[in-house]
C-alpha cells in the first residue's frame, strides 16, 4: 500500500543545490555538515521523490573557474540529471556572495560593479539555459543599504531596471523563450533591501521594457518577516498572471530569515497558500514548479537533511488533501454560499459603465443597518477549516 504523501515527480517538487547542500553555518558559527557533491544531491533528491533542482552559478561552478574547468564541471552535472531524471526548471545567479558585490550589484553606485553583474548574470543565464531552465530568478540580496546617504533610491530603482531590461532585452536577441522571476525581501544581509515585498516587484515590473518576460517569485519567509501575509502576496501575484515561481518554506514572524521546513511554522498560513495553489476551491491552480527555499536545521546531520526534504514535500501534499476536504466540506460550501449571496444582481451593477452603473445603484433600496446586523458566520467557517487542518 503507497502512502498517499509520498511524493512523485507529478507533484513538480524542486529544491535548490544550495537548500539541501546547505552546511549548516550561521553568522554565529561555523558549518556543521560537509559539503554534499551535485551528484549525491541529485541521487537523494530523486531517490525521495523530487522533480528537479535549482542553482546558482556558483552552487555548481566556483566563482572564477575556468572555461574548460566549467564545462567539466557542467558536463558532469548534465551526466548526473540524465541519470536521476530530474530535471532543472529554474536557474538563478549569485549576485549577492563575493566581496565585489558588497555595495549592490545591479544597484551598485559603481558603474564597473553593476557592469560586473550584469556580465555574470548573463553567464547564469547561459548556464540555466544549457541546463534547461525555462525561469531565471532574481533575488536581488545585496540591492540595498545601510544608509540612505549612499545614494538617492530613485538612482538605485533606476539602476536595477537599466540592468533587468538590458538582460530582458539580451534574452530576446538570443531567442530563448525564458521569463524572469523577481523576488522581493525586506532587509538581510543589508539594513534595508530595495524593492521590499512582492507588492513593490509587481509595480516595479510595470515600469520595465520587457513587463511580459517578468514576474515573481515570492518567499514565505520573506512576506512573513515583516508581518506580511504570503497568501495575499501570492493571489496578488496570481490574480495578474505573474506568479512564475514561488519559494515555500516557513518563517516565526519579527525574527532573520529562518528558510525553516515548509510548514513548521504558521500552519494556517500553509494551508491556505497550498490551498490557493492548488486551486482546491475550484479557481485554476498555480502551474509552476513548487520550490522549496529552505534548509534542515544546524543541529542536523545529512540524514537530518533528507529527513527536512521529505517533511517539506509530505507536509505540502498533506495540506493539499485537507484543503481538498475544506473546499469538498458540505457546510462550509452553505456558508460560503451564503456569505456571497446575490439574490438581486447587485454585483453586476458595478460593472456596468459608470453612468447607468451611478443610475442603478441611485435606485437601490440599501438599508445600512439591515445590511450590519448580518453576521458572516466566520467563527464555525474558520473551526471547519482548522477540524479540516488538524484532521479532526
Ligand atoms: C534567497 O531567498 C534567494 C536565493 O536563495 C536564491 O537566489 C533565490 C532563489 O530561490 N532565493
Ligand atoms: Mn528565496
Ligand atoms: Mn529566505
Amino acid at each position: 500500500m503507497t502512502d498517499p504523501f509520498d511524493p512523485t515527480p507529478a507533484d513538480r517538487f524542486t529544491f535548490g543545490l544550495w537548500t539541501v547542500g546547505n552546511p549548516g553555518a550561521d553568522p554565529f558559527g561555523a558549518p556543521v555538515r560537509r559539503r554534499i557533491p551535485p551528484e549525491r544531491i541529485l541521487e537523494r533528491l530523486a531517490a525521495a521523490g523530487a522533480w528537479g533542482v535549482n542553482l546558482h552559478d556558483n552552487d555548481l561552478v566556483p566563482f572564477g573557474a575556468s572555461a574548460a574547468e566549467r564545462d567539466r564541471i557542467v558536463a558532469e552535472f548534465q551526466r548526473a540529471l540524465a541519470a536521476t531524471g530530474l530535471c532543472v526548471p529554474m536557474a538563478t545567479t549569485n549576485l549577492f556572495s563575493h566581496p565585489v558585490f558588497r555595495d549592490g550589484a545591479f544597484t551598485a553606485s559603481d558603474p564597473k560593479v553593476r557592469a560586473f553583474a550584469v556580465r555574470k548574470a548573463m553567464a547564469g543565464i547561459e548556464l540555466g539555459v544549457e541546463l534547461g531552465a525555462r525561469t531565471i530568478v532574481f533575488w536581488g540580496g545585496r540591492e540595498g543599504v545601510e544608509t540612505d546617504a549612499a545614494r538617492d533610491p530613485r538612482d538605485a530603482i533606476a539602476w536595477y531596471r537599466e540592468c533587468l531590461d538590458l538582460l530582458c532585452g539580451w534574452v530576446k536577441e538570443q531567442g530563448w523563450e525564458l521569463r524572469f522571476a523577481l523576488e522581493a525581501k525586506p532587509n538581510e544581509p543589508r539594513g534595508d533591501i530595495y524593492l521590499a515585498t512582492t507588492g513593490h516587484m509587481l509595480h516595479f515590473i510595470t515600469t520595465l521594457a520587457h513587463p511580459e518576460m517578468c514576474g515573481v517569485n515570492p518567499e514565505v519567509a520573506h512576506e512573513n518577516m515583516p508581518g506580511l501575509s504570503m497568501v495575499h502576496a501570492v493571489a496578488q501575484a496570481m490574480e495578474c498572471g505573474k506568479l512564475f515561481h514561488i519559494d515555500l518554506n516557513a518563517q516565526k514572524i519579527g525574527r532573520y530569515d529562518q528558510d525553516l521546513r515548509f510548514g513548521s511554522e504558521d500552519l494556517k498560513g500553509a494551508f491556505f497558500l497550498v490551498r490557493l495553489l492548488e486551486g482546491t476551491n475550484g479557481r485554476p491552480a498555480y502551474d509552476g514548479p513548487r520550490h522549496f527555499d529552505a534548509h534542515a536545521y544546524r543541529t542536523e546531520d545529512e540524514e537530518g537533511v533528507w529527513d527536512f526534504a521529505r517533511g517539506c514535500m509530505r507536509t505540502y501534499k498533506i495540506l493539499a488533501a485537507r484543503a481538498r476536504a475544506f473546499d469538498a466540506d458540505e457546510e462550509a460550501r452553505q456558508i460560503l454560499a451564503a456569505t456571497h449571496a446575490d439574490p438581486d444582481g447587485v454585483a453586476e451593477l458595478l460593472r456596468l459603465p459608470p453612468a447607468e452603473a451611478a443610475t442603478a445603484l441611485a435606485g437601490l433600496d440599501l438599508d445600512p443597518d439591515a445590511l450590519a446586523a448580518a453576521g458572516r458566520r466566520y467563527e464555525r467557517l474558520d473551526q471547519i477549516a482548522l477540524e479540516h487542518l488538524l484532521g479532526a
